[in-house]
Protein backbone atom coordinates (compact mmCIF):
# COMPACT_ATOMS: atom_id res chain seq x y z
CA UNK A 1 0.00 0.00 0.00
CA UNK A 2 1.46 3.27 -0.90
CA UNK A 3 0.12 7.10 -0.02
CA UNK A 4 -1.02 8.97 -2.59
CA UNK A 5 -2.03 12.23 -1.44
CA UNK A 6 -3.02 13.92 1.66
CA UNK A 7 -5.09 16.87 2.25
CA UNK A 8 -5.64 19.41 5.26
CA UNK A 9 -9.37 20.59 5.88
CA UNK A 10 -9.90 23.80 8.10
CA UNK A 11 -13.38 24.15 8.84
CA UNK A 12 -15.48 25.41 11.74
CA UNK A 13 -18.53 23.60 12.55
CA UNK A 14 -19.56 24.86 15.68
CA UNK A 15 -15.33 25.70 16.18
CA UNK A 16 -12.79 25.28 14.46
CA UNK A 17 -10.80 22.33 13.27
CA UNK A 18 -7.96 20.90 11.59
CA UNK A 19 -8.39 17.40 9.94
CA UNK A 20 -5.59 15.70 7.55
CA UNK A 21 -7.04 13.25 5.27
CA UNK A 22 -4.47 10.81 4.05
CA UNK A 23 -5.13 8.69 0.86
CA UNK A 24 -3.90 5.93 -0.63
CA UNK A 25 -3.43 3.77 -3.36
CA UNK A 26 -5.89 1.22 -2.45
CA UNK A 27 -8.85 3.45 -1.94
CA UNK A 28 -8.33 3.45 2.02
CA UNK A 29 -7.99 6.70 3.87
CA UNK A 30 -7.20 7.71 7.28
CA UNK A 31 -8.06 10.88 8.92
CA UNK A 32 -6.04 12.63 11.90
CA UNK A 33 -7.18 16.10 13.95
CA UNK A 34 -4.46 18.85 13.72
CA UNK A 35 -6.37 21.30 15.85
CA UNK A 36 -4.38 23.50 18.07
CA UNK A 37 -6.75 26.21 19.97
CA UNK A 38 -5.60 29.53 18.74
CA UNK A 39 -2.70 28.31 16.66
CA UNK A 40 -4.92 26.41 13.60
CA UNK A 41 -3.70 27.84 10.81
CA UNK A 42 -0.01 27.08 11.87
CA UNK A 43 -0.40 23.85 12.16
CA UNK A 44 -2.31 23.52 8.75
CA UNK A 45 0.83 25.11 6.89
CA UNK A 46 2.71 23.25 8.48
CA UNK A 47 1.44 20.16 7.28
CA UNK A 48 0.35 21.36 3.60
CA UNK A 49 4.31 22.53 3.05
CA UNK A 50 6.35 20.88 5.00
CA UNK A 51 5.30 17.19 6.01
CA UNK A 52 2.61 16.07 3.10
CA UNK A 53 5.31 16.37 0.06
CA UNK A 54 7.67 13.75 1.93
CA UNK A 55 5.03 11.36 3.66
CA UNK A 56 3.13 11.09 -0.33
CA UNK A 57 4.62 7.68 -1.98
CA UNK A 58 5.41 5.82 1.42
CA UNK A 59 3.75 2.48 2.60
CA UNK A 60 1.19 3.83 5.48
CA UNK A 61 1.88 0.66 7.72
CA UNK A 62 4.96 1.71 8.43
CA UNK A 63 3.63 4.37 11.00
CA UNK A 64 6.76 3.94 13.99
CA UNK A 65 9.28 4.83 10.75
CA UNK A 66 7.18 7.93 9.62
CA UNK A 67 6.63 9.15 13.27
CA UNK A 68 10.33 9.06 13.64
CA UNK A 69 11.27 10.36 9.91
CA UNK A 70 9.04 13.35 11.18
CA UNK A 71 10.34 13.89 14.39
CA UNK A 72 14.17 12.90 13.79
CA UNK A 73 14.36 13.86 10.30
CA UNK A 74 13.22 18.00 10.56
CA UNK A 75 15.98 18.54 13.02
CA UNK A 76 13.41 21.06 15.12
CA UNK A 77 11.75 18.36 17.57
CA UNK A 78 9.00 18.84 19.77
CA UNK A 79 6.88 22.09 20.31
CA UNK A 80 3.15 22.03 20.33
CA UNK A 81 2.63 22.75 16.27
CA UNK A 82 5.14 20.11 15.35
CA UNK A 83 3.94 17.75 18.01
CA UNK A 84 0.36 18.42 16.71
CA UNK A 85 1.56 17.89 12.66
CA UNK A 86 3.13 14.26 13.44
CA UNK A 87 0.30 13.46 15.84
CA UNK A 88 -2.22 14.30 12.40
CA UNK A 89 -0.37 11.91 10.34
CA UNK A 90 0.59 9.35 12.72
CA UNK A 91 -3.35 8.88 14.24
CA UNK A 92 -4.39 8.94 10.21
CA UNK A 93 -2.25 6.17 9.56
CA UNK A 94 -3.58 4.30 12.64
CA UNK A 95 -6.83 4.75 11.31
CA UNK A 96 -5.92 3.40 7.57
CA UNK A 97 -4.28 0.23 9.44
CA UNK A 98 -7.31 -0.37 11.18
CA UNK A 99 -9.46 -0.36 8.04
CA UNK A 100 -6.88 -2.33 6.04
CA UNK A 101 -6.95 -5.05 8.52
CA UNK A 102 -11.15 -4.45 8.88
CA UNK A 103 -10.75 -4.22 12.79
CA UNK A 104 -10.78 -1.52 15.52
CA UNK A 105 -7.69 0.52 15.97
CA UNK A 106 -8.10 -0.69 20.11
CA UNK A 107 -7.31 -4.69 18.79
CA UNK A 108 -3.99 -2.95 16.81
CA UNK A 109 -2.74 -1.55 20.61
CA UNK A 110 -3.16 -4.83 22.39
CA UNK A 111 -6.93 -5.26 22.69
CA UNK A 112 -9.53 -4.77 25.39
CA UNK A 113 -8.62 -3.97 28.86
CA UNK A 114 -11.87 -2.89 29.95
CA UNK A 115 -15.26 -2.34 27.67
CA UNK A 116 -16.29 1.31 28.93
CA UNK A 117 -14.00 4.19 29.95
CA UNK A 118 -14.97 6.84 32.67
CA UNK A 119 -15.46 9.59 31.65
CA UNK A 120 -16.48 13.33 33.68
CA UNK A 121 -18.25 16.37 32.60
CA UNK A 122 -18.15 19.71 33.08
CA UNK A 123 -20.22 21.14 35.65
CA UNK A 124 -20.22 24.84 36.28
CA UNK A 125 -21.90 28.29 37.38
CA UNK A 126 -21.70 31.67 38.07
CA UNK A 127 -22.07 31.00 41.77
CA UNK A 128 -22.30 27.80 44.01
CA UNK A 129 -25.98 27.41 43.68
CA UNK A 130 -25.72 27.50 39.76
CA UNK A 131 -22.57 24.95 40.09
CA UNK A 132 -24.65 22.61 42.28
CA UNK A 133 -27.42 22.60 39.57
CA UNK A 134 -25.31 22.17 36.62
CA UNK A 135 -23.62 18.91 38.52
CA UNK A 136 -27.71 17.80 39.67
CA UNK A 137 -27.77 17.87 35.61
CA UNK A 138 -25.00 16.11 34.99
CA UNK A 139 -25.62 13.71 37.64
CA UNK A 140 -28.89 13.00 36.55
CA UNK A 141 -27.60 12.31 32.85
CA UNK A 142 -26.07 9.44 33.85
CA UNK A 143 -22.05 10.85 34.55
CA UNK A 144 -20.17 9.52 37.56
CA UNK A 145 -17.35 11.94 37.76
CA UNK A 146 -17.74 15.80 37.46
CA UNK A 147 -15.44 18.61 37.24
CA UNK A 148 -16.87 21.44 39.21
CA UNK A 149 -16.10 24.65 38.61
CA UNK A 150 -18.20 27.88 39.55
CA UNK A 151 -17.25 32.08 39.32
CA UNK A 152 -15.31 33.51 42.24
CA UNK A 153 -17.13 36.14 44.26
CA UNK A 154 -15.72 39.63 43.51
CA UNK A 155 -14.49 38.80 40.19
CA UNK A 156 -16.08 39.78 36.76
CA UNK A 157 -15.83 36.68 35.30
CA UNK A 158 -13.82 32.98 35.52
CA UNK A 159 -12.44 31.07 32.86
CA UNK A 160 -14.31 27.65 32.67
CA UNK A 161 -17.44 28.74 33.69
CA UNK A 162 -20.74 29.91 30.98
CA UNK A 163 -21.58 33.32 31.29
CA UNK A 164 -25.42 31.91 30.39
CA UNK A 165 -26.17 28.39 31.49
CA UNK A 166 -25.09 25.58 28.96
CA UNK A 167 -22.62 24.98 27.30
CA UNK A 168 -19.04 26.85 26.50
CA UNK A 169 -16.72 26.85 24.64
CA UNK A 170 -13.16 27.64 25.35
CA UNK A 171 -12.04 29.80 22.91
CA UNK A 172 -14.16 32.83 21.47
CA UNK A 173 -14.22 34.83 18.03
CA UNK A 174 -12.25 37.62 16.97
CA UNK A 175 -8.71 38.48 19.20
CA UNK A 176 -8.08 37.41 22.48
CA UNK A 177 -10.74 38.55 25.58
CA UNK A 178 -9.13 39.91 28.49
CA UNK A 179 -10.49 38.64 31.74
CA UNK A 180 -9.20 39.23 35.19
CA UNK A 181 -7.62 37.40 37.86
CA UNK A 182 -7.25 37.03 41.61
CA UNK A 183 -6.06 34.29 43.48
CA UNK A 184 -6.97 35.02 46.88
CA UNK A 185 -10.69 35.11 46.56
CA UNK A 186 -9.92 32.14 44.25
CA UNK A 187 -8.31 30.01 47.25
CA UNK A 188 -10.87 31.14 50.05
CA UNK A 189 -13.88 30.18 47.74
CA UNK A 190 -13.10 26.86 45.97
CA UNK A 191 -12.73 24.89 49.73
CA UNK A 192 -16.42 26.23 50.16
CA UNK A 193 -17.47 25.57 46.60
CA UNK A 194 -16.37 21.50 47.33
CA UNK A 195 -18.02 21.57 50.94
CA UNK A 196 -21.56 22.45 49.25
CA UNK A 197 -21.12 20.00 46.57
CA UNK A 198 -20.25 17.04 49.15
CA UNK A 199 -23.04 17.83 51.43
CA UNK A 200 -25.29 17.73 48.60
CA UNK A 201 -24.44 14.87 46.79
CA UNK A 202 -22.49 12.92 49.19
CA UNK A 203 -19.45 10.80 49.07
CA UNK A 204 -20.10 8.46 45.77
CA UNK A 205 -19.61 10.84 42.65
CA UNK A 206 -15.97 11.65 41.69
CA UNK A 207 -15.24 15.26 42.06
CA UNK A 208 -12.64 16.90 40.13
CA UNK A 209 -11.27 20.91 39.99
CA UNK A 210 -8.92 22.54 37.20
CA UNK A 211 -6.59 25.01 38.58
CA UNK A 212 -5.93 26.24 34.96
CA UNK A 213 -2.12 26.71 35.43
CA UNK A 214 -3.22 29.99 38.37
CA UNK A 215 -1.06 29.32 41.27
CA UNK A 216 2.46 28.83 42.82
CA UNK A 217 3.16 25.95 43.72
CA UNK A 218 3.01 26.64 47.50
CA UNK A 219 -0.78 27.97 46.40
CA UNK A 220 -1.57 24.94 45.00
CA UNK A 221 -0.39 23.10 48.40
CA UNK A 222 -2.60 25.12 50.46
CA UNK A 223 -5.50 24.57 48.40
CA UNK A 224 -4.90 20.60 47.97
CA UNK A 225 -4.55 20.58 51.55
CA UNK A 226 -7.76 22.26 52.26
CA UNK A 227 -9.87 20.20 49.73
CA UNK A 228 -8.48 16.89 51.17
CA UNK A 229 -11.58 16.23 53.58
CA UNK A 230 -13.96 16.52 49.90
CA UNK A 231 -11.42 13.52 48.35
CA UNK A 232 -10.96 15.07 45.00
CA UNK A 233 -10.48 12.62 42.25
CA UNK A 234 -8.34 14.97 40.85
CA UNK A 235 -7.17 18.87 41.31
CA UNK A 236 -5.14 19.89 37.42
CA UNK A 237 -2.98 22.08 36.54
CA UNK A 238 -2.68 23.27 39.57
CA UNK A 239 0.90 25.52 38.85
CA UNK A 240 2.59 25.78 35.42
CA UNK A 241 4.84 22.70 34.53
CA UNK A 242 7.49 23.97 32.55
CA UNK A 243 9.14 23.84 36.46
CA UNK A 244 8.21 20.16 36.99
CA UNK A 245 10.19 20.32 40.29
CA UNK A 246 7.15 22.69 41.18
CA UNK A 247 5.30 19.53 41.55
CA UNK A 248 7.73 18.56 44.20
CA UNK A 249 6.27 21.33 46.46
CA UNK A 250 2.86 20.25 45.86
CA UNK A 251 3.25 16.67 46.42
CA UNK A 252 5.01 17.47 49.80
CA UNK A 253 1.69 19.31 51.34
CA UNK A 254 -1.27 17.19 49.90
CA UNK A 255 -2.91 13.89 49.89
CA UNK A 256 -5.25 15.84 47.12
CA UNK A 257 -4.44 13.68 43.74
CA UNK A 258 -2.64 15.66 40.95
CA UNK A 259 -3.47 15.96 36.79
CA UNK A 260 -1.36 17.40 34.33
CA UNK A 261 -0.51 17.63 30.85
CA UNK A 262 -3.30 19.46 28.05
CA UNK A 263 -0.38 21.46 27.38
CA UNK A 264 2.53 19.05 27.10
CA UNK A 265 3.09 17.53 23.87
CA UNK A 266 5.82 15.12 24.74
CA UNK A 267 7.30 12.68 26.97
CA UNK A 268 10.43 14.79 27.83
CA UNK A 269 7.76 17.51 28.86
CA UNK A 270 6.79 14.86 31.81
CA UNK A 271 9.87 12.90 32.76
CA UNK A 272 10.19 14.31 35.49
CA UNK A 273 6.65 15.05 37.00
CA UNK A 274 6.37 11.20 36.11
CA UNK A 275 9.51 9.50 37.35
CA UNK A 276 9.87 11.00 40.70
CA UNK A 277 5.70 10.39 41.10
CA UNK A 278 4.71 13.93 41.67
CA UNK A 279 1.28 13.69 39.37
CA UNK A 280 -1.59 11.12 39.71
CA UNK A 281 -2.70 11.28 35.76
CA UNK A 282 -1.17 12.33 32.30
CA UNK A 283 -3.81 14.31 30.49
CA UNK A 284 -1.77 13.97 26.67
CA UNK A 285 -3.67 13.70 23.90
CA UNK A 286 -3.06 12.10 20.24
CA UNK A 287 -3.32 15.79 18.81
CA UNK A 288 -0.80 17.40 20.52
CA UNK A 289 1.21 14.89 22.11
CA UNK A 290 2.39 13.17 18.54
CA UNK A 291 -0.38 10.73 17.92
CA UNK A 292 -1.47 7.45 19.62
CA UNK A 293 2.15 6.29 18.75
CA UNK A 294 3.70 8.81 21.42
CA UNK A 295 0.88 8.48 23.48
CA UNK A 296 1.13 5.44 23.82
CA UNK A 297 4.77 5.67 24.84
CA UNK A 298 3.97 8.41 27.57
CA UNK A 299 0.91 5.94 29.51
CA UNK A 300 3.82 3.05 29.46
CA UNK A 301 6.23 4.85 30.90
CA UNK A 302 3.89 6.37 33.11
CA UNK A 303 2.30 3.02 34.38
CA UNK A 304 5.54 2.26 35.60
CA UNK A 305 5.57 5.09 38.42
CA UNK A 306 1.60 4.39 39.45
CA UNK A 307 -0.04 7.29 37.16
CA UNK A 308 -2.39 6.67 35.04
CA UNK A 309 -4.04 8.39 31.58
CA UNK A 310 -6.65 11.55 32.03
CA UNK A 311 -7.15 12.77 28.41
CA UNK A 312 -8.12 16.23 27.49
CA UNK A 313 -11.27 16.05 26.13
CA UNK A 314 -12.51 19.78 25.45
CA UNK A 315 -14.12 20.66 22.53
CA UNK A 316 -10.94 21.92 20.95
CA UNK A 317 -10.31 17.99 20.67
CA UNK A 318 -11.89 17.02 17.34
CA UNK A 319 -14.01 13.89 17.45
CA UNK A 320 -11.02 11.82 15.76
CA UNK A 321 -8.96 12.56 18.60
CA UNK A 322 -11.80 11.62 21.21
CA UNK A 323 -12.12 8.34 19.00
CA UNK A 324 -7.93 7.99 19.11
CA UNK A 325 -7.97 8.38 22.76
CA UNK A 326 -11.06 6.06 23.53
CA UNK A 327 -9.35 3.44 21.29
CA UNK A 328 -6.13 3.92 23.45
CA UNK A 329 -7.66 3.88 26.70
CA UNK A 330 -9.18 1.15 25.48
CA UNK A 331 -6.43 -0.73 25.29
CA UNK A 332 -3.80 0.18 27.79
CA UNK A 333 -3.88 -1.20 31.37
CA UNK A 334 -3.37 2.31 33.32
CA UNK A 335 -6.24 4.12 32.05
CA UNK A 336 -7.78 6.69 34.65
CA UNK A 337 -10.51 9.03 33.34
CA UNK A 338 -11.54 10.86 30.19
CA UNK A 339 -12.48 14.35 29.81
CA UNK A 340 -15.93 14.50 27.97
CA UNK A 341 -16.98 17.88 26.65
CA UNK A 342 -19.68 16.95 24.16
CA UNK A 343 -19.10 18.83 20.74
CA UNK A 344 -22.16 21.38 19.17
CA UNK A 345 -24.64 19.72 16.84
CA UNK A 346 -23.09 20.63 14.06
CA UNK A 347 -19.38 19.50 15.20
CA UNK A 348 -21.48 16.27 15.61
CA UNK A 349 -22.36 16.29 12.23
CA UNK A 350 -19.78 17.41 10.54
CA UNK A 351 -17.54 14.07 12.06
CA UNK A 352 -20.02 11.52 12.17
CA UNK A 353 -18.73 8.85 15.02
CA UNK A 354 -19.14 5.47 16.12
CA UNK A 355 -17.99 6.17 19.70
CA UNK A 356 -20.99 7.23 22.30
CA UNK A 357 -21.88 7.66 25.82
CA UNK A 358 -23.76 5.63 28.12
CA UNK A 359 -24.22 5.45 32.07
CA UNK A 360 -21.59 7.47 32.55
CA UNK A 361 -18.46 5.41 30.26
CA UNK A 362 -17.70 5.98 26.61
CA UNK A 363 -17.24 3.24 24.35
CA UNK A 364 -15.14 3.13 21.15
CA UNK A 365 -17.67 1.86 18.88
CA UNK A 366 -16.65 -1.57 16.92
CA UNK A 367 -16.10 -0.88 13.41
CA UNK A 368 -12.51 -1.02 11.53
CA UNK A 369 -10.22 2.02 11.89
CA UNK A 370 -11.34 4.93 14.19
CA UNK A 371 -14.89 4.69 12.74
CA UNK A 372 -15.04 8.75 13.07
CA UNK A 373 -15.91 10.23 9.35
CA UNK A 374 -15.55 13.69 7.63
CA UNK A 375 -18.04 15.40 5.70
CA UNK A 376 -16.63 17.77 3.61
CA UNK A 377 -19.09 18.65 1.33
CA UNK A 378 -21.13 19.80 5.21
CA UNK A 379 -17.62 20.88 6.37
CA UNK A 380 -17.42 23.38 3.66
CA UNK A 381 -20.14 25.43 4.85
CA UNK A 382 -18.61 26.38 7.85
CA UNK A 383 -15.64 28.35 6.83
CA UNK A 384 -12.51 29.03 9.50
CA UNK A 385 -13.11 31.93 11.38
CA UNK A 386 -10.44 33.36 13.76
CA UNK A 387 -11.14 32.73 17.35
CA UNK A 388 -8.24 32.65 20.92
CA UNK A 389 -8.45 31.54 24.33
CA UNK A 390 -9.00 34.57 26.57
CA UNK A 391 -6.13 35.99 28.40
CA UNK A 392 -5.84 36.67 32.06
CA UNK A 393 -4.68 39.92 34.11
CA UNK A 394 -3.90 39.74 37.66
CA UNK A 395 -5.75 43.10 39.09
CA UNK A 396 -2.14 44.65 39.42
CA UNK A 397 -2.57 44.08 35.20
CA UNK A 398 0.40 41.89 34.64
CA UNK A 399 -0.49 38.23 33.65
CA UNK A 400 -1.12 35.22 35.05
CA UNK A 401 0.64 32.15 33.74
CA UNK A 402 -2.03 31.43 31.52
C1 LIG B 1 -9.54 23.03 29.83
C2 LIG B 1 -9.73 23.47 28.40
O1 LIG B 1 -10.71 21.08 29.30
C3 LIG B 1 -9.89 21.60 30.05
O2 LIG B 1 -9.40 21.03 30.99
O3 LIG B 1 -8.38 23.39 30.45
O4 LIG B 1 -10.81 24.36 28.40
C4 LIG B 1 -8.53 24.16 27.74
O5 LIG B 1 -8.30 25.39 28.31
C5 LIG B 1 -8.72 24.28 26.27
O6 LIG B 1 -9.06 23.03 25.75
C6 LIG B 1 -7.48 24.84 25.62
O7 LIG B 1 -7.50 24.71 24.27
MG1 LIG C 1 -7.76 21.88 31.84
Amino acid sequence: MKITKASVNISAPGRNFVTLKVETDEGIYGLGDGTLNGRELAVASYLTDHVIPCIVGRDPFQIEDIWQYLYRGSYWRRGPVTMAAIGAVDVALWDIKGKALNTPVYNLLGGKSREGLLVYAHANGTDVDHALEDVAKHKELGYKAIRVQSGIPGLAGTYGVAKTPGRYEPAERGLPQECEWATEPYLRHVPKLFARVREAFGEELHLLHDCHHRLTPMEAARLGKELEPFHLFWIEDPTPAELQEGFRTIRDHTTTPIAVGEVLNSIWDAHDLIRNQWIDYIRMTAVHAGGITHLKKVADFASLYHVRTGCHGATDLSPVCMAAALHLGTAIHNFGIQEHMPHTDETDTVFPHQYFFQDGLMYPGEGPGLGVDLDEKLAAKYPYQRAYLPVNRKLDGTLTDW
